[in-house]
């Protein structure tokens, strides 16, 4: 197959592995050409299939092999490739050659995930999100394996599956599917405090990113980086996306599960595919090891996050995703990303779930992947040469020549040699390591509810709403009151006027005091153990990157905007706004009274996009509806697009009227919100970008949660 020019030397790699049948005639997996593939070999036409069909047996066997576990965890995911471009050498922190070389395009495939869903579950669910980078480095592999939230549930890799089991689907029934609102994650999450930080981002609307390409991403852990002296400093990696970051509300998560259930994965499809490419850019905090002691929780907690106010985020470089894979399974599925995957300048610390990550991955795609050989897989080999005295097991491919597969040895010329440091050797970093054996928590760990404070308190008015409502809803789920207390207790615990909406919302007053200290999850059952949860420390009142209203964008690029148009709908109208919204490239769908084409007051026949019937307001950002009399009348005539407007108008959107569309919005509950900042009527185009742009209008939430839509 040609390469094109600009291939990454990871698409290159690649293709010595696609195959595709364009032209050519289908054959057995041994070559053979077959002329049938529709019948089997049987003992006459109406007689017993004969055990002698290879060829039956070949694809029916094949079929039967076709699937693997898939990921217990994040395995509903979506992935695509791109590069990461650096912008100025960070020499004086590391020495990797992708934080060094700014002449470098560094391929990357990046995958994006739910965590507690099956495969086959809805992109909407409330969780956090998987976000994890493969960097096809000169050196070999980088994984920055994040998610979407800056901090874990859990502080000790020793609770992870005790975390999970939670949070699946409860084992008698396996029910619910892709959810955390049920009793066992409850019951988990009230006899665990540390989770309380990450759990109050999973209530707010980080939750339900509007987009995968509109949110941030976290390596979460403190890693560090090595310079070229051996000088390391710690460091926390953060995605920073240029589309901003943005969130629908609770209301389209939940009908969007029906309406599309893969809107995040047909989400980032479409805008790579119509040359939208998705971008982040790079940032670090970077904490000098002198000052590891600092601040008022310890760098090794994941449960914590640095504030941006004490250490800045300084952006390095950009990450653009700009190619979707060829085939799912192949790429998306079979891609096995590791922590543990480092290049000289990076490093660990000690950070007690990250130390357990370490072991966990590779010992998952054994299962997953079914062998040692998972790295010879297309997507998961690296763009340099690897050489090294493992051999064979399941599926080896590489063919290895020679007699030695030992070191030292002389009679394969002592090769493969060892790296020299100065020829880019790893070497851990040379951490002094002082202390007992012991099986503890460090008492450093034990403030819970300091952070979780910090960010409740950054939010804006209408995000603080819609936390309280996610705990509302969640706890609502749950059936012992017992669990329901100890959550009321532990909120209370975060901020007052929090719990006291949670507690009105579900019948209950907040406890004053609870049977046991909540910590046994850790062992911590005796009043005054070191490990007892400590009270709230309020030493920052905000942190305004932690609410999304600070996170700047611009733009409307890749929006989704709705034109609900009948048969003689206004030409002009129509023609103008959609000229002036692809200007500034937003996609504008014509959603028709009827499938097919729509024919305008010019009598030109337009393509429809979506028939009403088949759609919904909630895969679309915005709604336009031009004027036109006979349109208007049809509409008018159509209770679907009255839902279109009172859903739009509900959820915060931008709308755009012209002409007549007036009328038919007076007969919809848009009558009450004519002066609203996001509704255009009759105004020029320039107006209806503002307010797209915009994202929601929140300021109208408060009335417009009142319609019944
Ligand atoms: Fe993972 N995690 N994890 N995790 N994780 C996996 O590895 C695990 C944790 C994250 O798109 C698994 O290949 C343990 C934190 C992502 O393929 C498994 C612990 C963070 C993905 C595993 C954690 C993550 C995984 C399942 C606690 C954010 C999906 C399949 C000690 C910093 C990667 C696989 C992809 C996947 C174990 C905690 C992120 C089982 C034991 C913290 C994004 O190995």
């Amino acid at each position: 197959m040609a390469k094109k020019k600009d291939e990454s030397k990871k698409i290159q790699d690649l293709e010595k592995n696609i195959s595709t049948a364009e032209g050519k005639t289908m054959t057995t997996n041994q070559g053979l050409k077959v002329n049938d593939t529709n019948n089997s070999l049987k003992a006459g036409e109406r007689g017993a299939t004969l055990l002698e069909d290879f060829i039956l047996r070949e694809k029916i066997t094949h079929f039967d092999h076709e699937r693997i576990p898939e990921r217990i965890v994040h395995a509903r995911g979506s992935a695509a490739h791109g590069h990461f471009e650096l912008y100025e050498s960070q020499e004086k922190y590391t020495k990797a050659g992708i934080f060094t070389d700014t002449n470098r395009k560094t391929p990357v495939f990046t995958r994006f995930s739910t965590v507690a869903g099956s495969k086959g579950s809805a992109d909407t669910a409330r969780d956090v999100r998987g976000f994890a980078v493969k960097f096809y480095t000169e050196e070999g592999i980088f994984d920055l394996v994040g998610n979407n939230m800056p901090i874990f549930f859990i502080q000790d890799a020793m609770k992870f599956p005790d975390l999970i089991h939670s949070v699946k689907p409860e084992p008698d029934r396996e029910i619910p599917q892709a959810a955390s609102a049920h009793d066992t994650f409850y019951d988990f999450v009230s006899l665990s405090p540390e989770t309380l930080h990450n759990h109050i981002w999973v209530m707010s609307d980080r939750a339900i990113p509007r987009s995968l390409r509109m949110m941030e991403g976290f390596g979460i852990h403190t890693f560090r980086l090595i310079n070229k002296e051996g000088k390391s400093h710690f460091v926390k990696f953060h995605w920073k996306p240029l589309l901003g970051v943005k969130s629908i509300t609770w209301d389209e998560a939940v009908k969007l599960h029906g309406a599309d259930s893969d809107f995040h994965r047909r989400d980032l499809w479409d805008a790579i595919d119509a040359g939208q490419f998705p971008e982040w850019e790079l940032g670090l905090q970077i904490v000098p090891e002198e000052d590891e002691h600092k601040f008022e929780f310890d760098l090794l907690d994941p449960t914590k996050l640095i504030p941006e106010e004490m250490v800045p985020v300084q952006r390095i470089g950009k990450m653009t995703l700009n190619r979707n894979p060829d085939n799912f399974f192949a790429e998306t599925e079979q891609v096995a990303f590791h922590p543990g995957h480092l290049v000289p300048g990076i490093d660990f610390s000690n950070d007690p779930l990250l130390q357990g990550r370490l072991f966990s991955y590779t010992d998952t795609q054994l299962s997953r992947l079914g062998s040692p050989n998972f790295h010879e897989i297309p997507i998961n080999r690296p763009i340099n040469e690897t050489h090294n005295n493992q051999r064979d097991a399941h599926m080896r491919m590489t063919v290895n020549k020679g007699k030695t597969a030992y070191f030292p040895n002389s009679l394969g010329g002592g090769c493969p040699h060892l790296a020299k440091m100065a020829d880019g050797g790893f070497t851990s970093y040379e951490e002094r390591l002082d202390g007992k054996k012991v099986r503890a928590r460090s008492e450093s760990f034990s403030d819970h509810f300091s952070q979780p404070g910090i960010f409740y308190r950054s939010l804006e008015d209408w995000e603080k709403e819609h936390v309280a409502e996610a705990y509302s809803f969640e706890l609502g789920k749950v059936n012992y009151d017992h669990i329901k207390k100890r959550m009321l207790w532990l909120i209370n615990e975060i901020d007052k006027s929090l719990a006291k909406k949670v507690a009105e919302n579900l019948g209950m007053k907040i406890p004053s005091k609870i049977e046991k200290p909540i910590n046994q999850a850790i062992g911590a059952d005796d009043p005054g153990d070191k490990n007892e949860p400590k009270k709230r420390k309020d030493y920052l009142d905000k942190s305004e990157a932690l609410s999304q209203t600070h996170i700047k964008t611009k733009g409307i690029a890749t929006r989704q905007i709705a034109f609900l148009v009948s048969d003689g709908f206004n030409h002009e109208q129509f023609s103008k706004m959609k000229t002036a919204l692809e200007k500034e490239n937003a996609m504008v769908k014509v959603v028709g009274s009827h499938g097919g084409e729509v024919k305008c007051s010019k009598n030109e026949s337009h393509k429809v996009d979506a028939a009403i019937m088949t759609t919904e307001s909630v895969v679309f950002d915005a709604l336009y509806i031009p004027g036109g009399k006979k349109s208007i009348d049809t509409l008018m005539e159509t209770a679907k697009a009255k839902k279109f407007i009172n859903e739009s108008l509900k959820h915060c959107k931008a709308i755009a009227l012209d002409g007549e569309a007036k009328d038919l919005f007076e007969a919809t509950h848009g009558k009450d919100f004519k002066d609203d900042e996001a509704v255009c009527i009759d105004k020029q185009p320039s107006k209806f970008i503002k307010a797209i742009a915009m994202h929601r209008n929140w300021k109208r939430e408060k009335e417009a949660k009142k319609i019944p839509a």
